[in-house]
């Protein structure tokens, strides 16, 4: 028996850790790749209903404990990303989430709506990026430009609807309960955080966007807080995700509530590997720790 296999709203994965939107996740030569490496489950870069350019460079800067990244939702528009999809999914049969954003209701909707159309097996709404104007957080920090964007997608599309939230709020189970009632099958938590880098030869932000998204292993400790006041808010299940970089983050994740994972900044540091290491790690400590399968120990942290 797979000890890893898990089902998160509606759709099986054949191990819990996925690509996190982001990286690798423009062409379907990446994805197809990614899915190649091991990974359970595909989320593509944040898509558009129109193609974008993104910020002018430096957009993204390491600094001790993970990257700062300003892309500025750089993608090609739902239009021609849509060719990208159908080319995944005649290629390799791991589930496959369209990321989402919009500047309205309606885009998302639409953008939605056209994902799916071209093969998407779920969506993931990003209404959390850290640092592009007039979309992500701003959407996702306001309750009621929230309900009306899940709503709208809902009524729209009859494939899964992942809400991917930021830890940027005040009370971000306050947010997840607020998606689920408007329609959301799954919470991702969390995307990046609101930092910056100052160079201090010149004085200078390095991002030419000055302010970015931190991620990597300084964010973890507030991923698992994340997940963990989530899991204890809403009854559907939550994407784990936030500077998981070996096994053993994927675990914390999981026993915090995370129904599976996912990784973005971690390919960065080790390459596509951590696909194979990491299901490798959780499949030895649930046998070590005698249980039968990873989903015994979803949230386990709440009941012990
Ligand atoms: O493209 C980006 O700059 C970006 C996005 Br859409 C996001 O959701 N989170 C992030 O850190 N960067």
């Amino acid at each position: 028996m797979n000890c890893l296999e898990v089902e998160v709203a509606g759709l099986k994965f054949r191990n819990p850790v996925l690509l996190a939107a982001g990286i690798l996740g423009m062409t379907a030569e990446s994805l197809i790749r990614v899915a190649e490496a091991g990974a359970g489950g595909l989320v593509t870069k944040s898509i558009g209903l129109k193609p974008r350019k993104g910020f002018p460079n430096p957009t993204v800067v390491q600094v001790s404990c993970g990257l700062i990244n300003a892309m500025g939702l750089p993608n090609p528009g739902i239009k021609t990303f849509s060719e990208e999809i159908r080319e995944v999914k005649r290629k390799v049969k791991v589930p496959l989430i369209v990321s989402v954003y919009g500047y309205s209701a309606e885009e998302f909707a639409e953008t939605a709506k056209l994902a799916v159309k071209a093969g998407a097996d779920a969506v993931e709404l990003n209404v959390s990026c850290p640092h592009v104007e007039g979309t992500g957080e701003e959407i996702g920090q306001n309750p009621e430009l929230l309900k009306e964007v899940v709503s709208k997608v809902k009524r729209r599309i009859s494939k899964p609807i992942f809400v991917k939230l930021s830890a940027n709020v005040t009370d971000i189970a306050q947010l997840a309960e607020i998606a689920v009632k408007a329609g959301a099958d799954a919470i991702t938590a969390i995307n990046t955080v609101r930092a910056m880098k100052i160079d201090i030869k010149t004085g200078r932000p390095i991002l030419a966007n000055r302010i970015g998204g931190l991620s990597g292993p300084a964010i973890k400790p507030i991923a698992v807080r994340c997940v963990y006041e989530i899991y204890e808010r809403v009854r559907v299940p939550i994407f784990g995700c936030g500077g998981i970089l070996n096994w053993r983050d994927a675990i914390e994740l999981i026993l915090a509530g995370a129904s599976a994972v996912q990784i973005g900044t971690a390919i960065a540091v080790k390459d596509l590997e951590v696909f194979r290491t990491i299901p490798k790690g959780i499949e030895k400590y649930i046998r070590r720790k005698g249980f039968g399968s990873v989903k015994e120990i979803v949230g386990l942290s709440h009941r012990l």
